[in-house]
């Protein structure tokens, strides 16, 4: 199905890792085959460009695919009851054409949905009241049901609900303070029937921390309690170099404790930022990122050390870090039905421009130029080492 030029090319003249063994694998998800499927997430403008080369990496390396934004409300319906399908329909194209399982993301967030969705539309001020509880419901309901239902034939996993909680609490979010915590039942109840036998997830960021492990178990009981089934948990997984946090254990821990409560786990968003993290710099409220041309030299020393190129040690310790975490999925792929990279080149993650806009991270398996990493091949090693 796949052709296998790129990989095996890649695996050539990669990596000393690479073993006699993986010049015969076609792609990395080809070497996870037997135990979970290897995903990564497709940007807006891969998909406005067609960018053949890097589609054409992305078919040969994984077997799962995520719109990063293409699926968001705003994208969606930009206005009410207005529907634009297109950059979805590509999406759903291309994974039809590579037989790749398509996950749906994100029907209710609290980010990227248009102010107006939570407004009375019969109010024509300037700064329309809030809509009811039972108008926002209908809306919801009317979102999901016509989204799930277009892509009812494709779609098959749908992160439904995405961070409802912050810390150990409910996000008071406007889903929130209009429907009350009701609302993640109804968005899963809506989901569910419009595809029931679509797998849905529960995603949110930070779950190694087991405040925030609580009050999500406690969310999704009363879920359960209302007779609506979730069935996965996704786990971000946006780790960090600087200090190693989340450790490998707390990972393993959390994936422990969502599978012994039922739960599939999805590990959803996966990439390692190498850089600082630098939240003191993010102007609170409204978490406006700064450019890194607005710092002093000595600082975008400190706060983007590679942007001219990537350090060896750095790529030993970054391909450190894949493995270990990829030695835990390995070890727990019975609860883990997929792993999704969040993107899959350098010059496409978020982490380039979060906290800080413009700087130059290394945080997925394949680089700027879209070559495999030492961190590519560090994963291989791992699925091929069982
Ligand atoms: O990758 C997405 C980026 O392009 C958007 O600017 C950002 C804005 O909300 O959302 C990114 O994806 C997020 C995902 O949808 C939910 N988890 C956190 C991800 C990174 O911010």
């Amino acid at each position: 199905m796949h052709s296998t030029a790129a990989a095996t090319g890649a695996l050539l003249t990669g990596c000393s890792l690479a073993t006699k063994r993986a010049r015969l694998v076609a792609g990395l998800s080809d070497a996870f085959q037997k135990d979970f499927r290897l995903g990564t997430s497709v940007k807006n403008h891969t998909l406005d460009t067609t960018d053949a080369p890097l589609l054409s990496l992305i078919a040969q390396e994984f077997n799962a695919i995520t719109a990063d934004n293409a699926m968001k409300w705003d994208a969606l319906q930009p206005a009410l009851k207005v529907f634009n399908w297109q950059r979805a329909d590509q999406f759903v194209e291309f994974g039809r054409r590579h037989d790749m399982r398509m996950v749906g993301h994100v029907l209710v967030w609290h980010k990227q949905t248009p102010e107006r969705v939570f407004r009375n539309h019969l109010d024509e001020s300037d700064t329309p009241a809030f809509a009811s509880r039972t108008q926002l419901l209908g809306r919801m309901e009317d979102h999901i049901g016509t989204v799930v239902d277009r892509y009812r034939a494709d779609i098959t996993e749908w992160d439904v609900v995405n961070e409802a909680i912050e810390g150990g609490k409910w996000l008071k979010s406007h889903w929130y303070n209009i429907i009350g915590p009701e609302y993640v039942q109804y968005a899963f109840q809506f989901a569910r029937d419009a595809n029931p036998n679509a797998t849905l997830i529960y995603n949110d960021y930070g779950v190694t921390n087991p405040k925030k492990q609580d009050a999500i178990l406690d969310l999704l009981k009363r879920v359960k309690k209302s007779g609506v089934k979730v069935d996965g948990v996704g786990m971000q997984c946006h780790l960090s170099l600087e200090d190693g946090y989340p450790s490998t254990k707390m990972i393993e821990q959390a994936i422990v404790r969502f599978a012994r409560e039922g739960y599939q786990v999805f590990i959803t968003e996966l990439d390692v930022d190498v850089l600082p993290r630098a939240w003191q710099h993010v102007r609170q409220p409204p978490l406006q990122p700064l450019h890194i041309d607005e710092f002093t030299a000595s600082e975008i020393r400190a706060l983007d050390p590679y942007a001219a190129n990537f350090p060896d040690p750095v790529s030993e310790q970054l391909g450190d870090r894949y493995a270990s975490v990829f030695d835990v999925f390995m070890r727990h792929a019975d609860k883990i039905p997929r792993v999704t990279l969040w993107g899959t080149s350098d010059s496409e993650s978020w982490k380039n421009n979060w906290p800080i806009l413009g700087r130059t991270n290394y945080p997925l398996l394949f680089d700027h130029a879209r070559k495999p990493k030492k961190a590519y091949f560090r994963v291989l090693d791992v699925a091929q080492r069982q």
